[in-house]
């Protein structure tokens, strides 16, 4: 079934979205009469995604012998990703506060009226094995982080290095892909109206090492082997999800256990992010009790569990769940 899209070019409808072509970032973002301060920041992470594509062809994964505030070994990438992110936010003008996984604490850039809060280059520990990662986003009208929530997020996205450079981004009127072409130097929308399904045989299982700990985690899993869900993990958490949004379909969970009862990723600069994305696609994103966009920003480096796809299958993960 064909139908035009916009003004600008054929829609052609597939399962869980509508495929677009010729149109360009910029006349996307012009259709959802995005205001043109966030319009800059969106375009600053488009620049921004072009050159860490660039940079994950030649650069060395190396270490550079320091370690992020988690206490996680810096490679030469994130400290150059977040350089490069760093740039292109203080050309927009427009940014006054930004925080970043890869610096110890937030910075003040002047006084633009938006916060930026991102994760550079998340999973970069899957560059030397030549795996995708990707950069995820999350944009405030705000001149403070603290105190807010995910639901204050006014646009997040997250772009995917993988065989293609892709962003995934929602301005809150629902989630689009746009793909990076090398040859023209630009972002031309890819696909529209993304949905996750209610359901999908589909599981980004995380943390598998809290089974020792925790039973319910381990019935989680026998229900979804009995079920004969299709497994797929990356260890990167932008592929995994980004694939789930894509794909209309599955369940990404990331659960805390006794050692580490939030569990490893951040509230701030990874989980806002995703699940606006994901509620944007009409799926859930919850700490296994609380939506994560209603989590109060306590501080910049507050961890959070995450159960993160179809409503039904977050639904169901959480009915097995003693404890978040
Ligand atoms: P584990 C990457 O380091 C990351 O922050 C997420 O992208 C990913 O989902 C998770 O950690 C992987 O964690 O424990 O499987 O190595």
């Amino acid at each position: 079934m064909e139908f035009f899209l916009n003004d600008f070019s054929k829609g052609i409808f597939i399962e869980n979205y509508r495929f677009v072509s010729m149109v360009t970032l910029s006349e996307y973002l012009r259709q959802c009469a995005v205001e043109e301060g966030l319009q800059k920041i969106i375009f600053a992470f488009a620049s921004a995604a072009s050159e860490i594509a660039d940079a994950l062809q030649r650069v060395d994964a190396g270490f550079t012998g320091e370690k992020n505030v988690y206490g996680e070994e810096q490679l030469a990438l994130d400290v150059l990703s977040d350089r490069i992110v760093q740039k292109a936010l203080q050309s927009t003008g427009v940014v006054g506060l930004i925080a970043s996984e890869e610096l110890p604490d937030q910075v003040q850039f002047g006084n633009g009226p938006y916060a930026v809060a991102y994760d550079p280059l998340d999973g970069s520990s899957l560059v030397d094995v030549n795996l995708s990662v990707g950069t995820i986003f999350g944009i405030y009208k705000s001149d403070h982080f603290i105190g807010l929530c995910g639901d204050d997020q006014i646009a997040s996205g997250c772009i995917v290095y993988g065989p293609k450079t892709t962003l995934l981004l929602t301005v809150k009127a629902g989630v689009c892909e746009c793909a990076y072409d090398r040859k023209n130097k630009n972002f031309f929308l890819s696909k529209e109206r993304l949905f996750i399904k209610e359901t999908g045989k589909m599981f980004a299982p995380g943390n598998l090492r809290a089974t020792k700990f925790r039973e319910d985690y381990v019935e989680l899993m026998e229900y979804w082997m009995r079920e004969q869900y299709t497994l797929r993990y990356s260890g990167g958490m932008v592929p995994d999800i980004n694939q789930i949004i894509l794909k209309g379909k599955g369940i990404f969970t990331y659960p805390g256990y006794i050692e580490a009862p939030h569990g490893k990723l951040r509230l701030l600069v990874e989980c806002n992010p995703m699940a606006l994305l994901v509620e944007q696609a009409q799926g859930k994103a919850t700490d296994g009790v609380r939506r994560i966009l209603e989590k109060k920003i306590t501080e910049l480096t507050l961890r959070t569990p995450i159960y993160i796809g179809s409503k039904s299958e977050v639904e169901n993960a959480e009915n097995f769940l003693h404890s978040a």
